[in-house]
């Protein structure tokens, strides 16, 4: 399944503009998976850190269940000890302090009731639960987060993985949640499950990963990519989970031919359940093209690949249906 981070909200030179996409303009039709983050809900703000207001986020999670598609959830929360701080202000140990710190910890519960009140709400026309994808304290194989490697040891990040699950499912009665675990770069298959909080705990196995062309030719970006997806179907064929490229992208897409040459051999036959593209921030950010863009045509052909699912196959998946 091909996907795109916010694809309905925004998309360069556009924004909440019911019906568009910018993926579905260039290949005329939607992905099949979205995804959605709730950074700053934790703040009690109206809109998420990238001012999607979480209202029209709650709508678009409808639209794509209605469609058939998957809905994906990553969360840019800002710092439990100090609430000023982002994701990316990093404080050293945060989970270790957090932990012998009653008040930021009752604080930190009370940012997953909010998380837990928005997920039960997301209900389809009959009442029923929408299962969405939920992929908490995701590129922790990296230090730019404050629940990344550099900040708490493997054990500390594994009990705050857990400490969120458990409340999430028996505090607050949330059963609409796959659990995504999603590293960044990783060098073997003991590096990736170091931090792995344990089977009961995970639901898809991922990982994010960006193309820099600067630092990482394309040859050497294919090679080491793929390499990172073999390494992952053999830990989701024998864990029985699905696995996927949770987040990946080539800011600006300037080289013309990155989807046939560089994603394309990156994903091909190697089981993924899907392939996320990052959010059209703009003209200056961009990671799905859109009409004109240097890369469109290229993307028409990859989109052409019969083992690529978009919205209409979804949709005939009837992923939402009693099981065959
Ligand atoms: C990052 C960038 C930021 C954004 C964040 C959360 O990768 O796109 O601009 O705020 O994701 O969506």
């Amino acid at each position: 399944m091909f996907g795109h981070q916010d694809d309905l909200a925004y998309g360069v030179g556009w924004q909440y503009e019911p019906g568009r996409s910018d993926v579905k303009e260039v290949v005329g039709e939607y992905p099949a998976v979205f995804g959605w983050d709730l950074g700053h809900m934790e703040l009690n703000k109206p809109v998420n850190l990238d001012s999607v207001p979480f209202a029209k986020t709650r709508a678009f999670i409808q639209q794509v269940y209605a469609q058939g598609g998957v809905n994906t959830i990553s969360w840019h929360l800002n710092n439990p000890l100090d609430p000023a701080k982002t994701s990316w202000d990093k404080q050293d140990s945060t989970i270790r302090r957090l932990f012998a710190n009653l008040e930021a910890l009752k604080r930190y519960q009370s940012w997953l009731d909010k998380v837990a009140a928005f997920m039960t709400s997301l209900k389809g026309p009959k009442g029923e639960l929408i299962p969405v994808i939920f992929r908490p304290f995701h590129e922790h194989t990296g230090s730019w987060f404050w629940w990344g490697r550099e900040h708490c040891s493997p054990e500390e990040y594994k009990q705050m993985w857990r400490f969120t699950v458990d409340y999430l499912r028996k505090q607050k009665n949330v059963h609409n949640l796959l659990i995504g675990y999603s590293t960044d770069r990783f060098s073997s298959r003991q590096d990736y499950l170091e931090r792995y909080p344990g089977d009961d705990y995970v639901d898809l196995v991922g990982f994010d990963i960006y193309h820099r062309p600067q630092a990482d030719k394309p040859d050497n970006f294919v090679a080491e990519t793929r390499q990172m997806v073999e390494t992952l179907r053999q830990i989701g064929q024998e864990k029985k989970k699905v696995w996927a490229i949770t987040e990946t992208g080539l800011g600006q897409l300037l080289l013309a031919n990155w989807w046939t040459e560089t994603l394309l051999p990156v994903i091909k036959d190697a089981g993924l359940s899907y392939v996320l593209v990052w959010r059209n921030e703009g003209k200056r950010q961009f990671f799905a093209p859109y009409p004109g863009q240097a890369s469109a045509e290229n993307f028409k052909t990859f989109y052409n690949n019969p083992g690529l699912l978009f919205g209409r196959k979804v949709a005939a998946a009837k992923l939402y249906g009693p099981l065959p």
